[in-house]
């Protein structure tokens, strides 16, 4: 089963929409593996936006997501990975569907809410860049419910 990397930025923790993320990503099927609140550290924000290091937002991005704690999830089910994007919507929210979290959340692409691995690749670097501890392996009680 696919995993993804979520994580509530700190403007999404302050606005009290972590029940709103986890409601979206719980309704819909998708199973919750692992989740912890935490300060990020700069050389860590620089380590997870790394392939952004070039752009002229990065410094502010960086600040940005050292700004207050953020939720960090791994979210685990089939396709989780590009319909997780899906549900989180376009990076600049004005160009997000109503009904994706940033089409409901918010307005500007550096208050975004929200955060979302963008392919199976980068999806498994970030889950082990934020939880090197591992996640939390247990049975899923509505597996037959969900899945034919
Ligand atoms: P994504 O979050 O939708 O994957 P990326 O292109 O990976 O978008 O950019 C990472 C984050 O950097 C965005 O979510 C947003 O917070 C920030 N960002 C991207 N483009 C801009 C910009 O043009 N100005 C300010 N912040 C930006
Ligand atoms: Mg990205």
């Amino acid at each position: 089963m696919e995993r993804t990397y979520i994580m509530i930025k700190p403007d999404g923790v302050q606005r009290g929409l972590i029940h709103k993320v986890i409601e979206r990503f719980e309704q819909r099927g998708f199973y919750l593996k692992a989740m912890k609140m935490q300060m990020v550290t700069k050389e860590h924000a620089e380590k997870h936006y790394a392939d952004l290091s070039s752009k002229p937002f990065f410094a502010g991005l960086v600040t940005y997501m050292c700004s207050g704690p953020v939720v960090c999830m791994v979210w685990e089910g089939k396709d989780v990975v590009k319909t997780g994007r899906k549900i989180i919507g376009a990076t600049n929210p004005l160009a997000s569907e109503p009904g994706s979290l940033r089409g409901d959340f918010c307005i500007e692409v550096g208050r975004n809410v929200i955060h979302g691995s963008d392919a199976v690749e980068s999806a498994q670097h970030e889950i082990g860049l934020w939880f090197p501890e591992g996640v939390c392996e247990y049975e899923h009680a509505l597996q037959k419910w969900i899945y034919e």
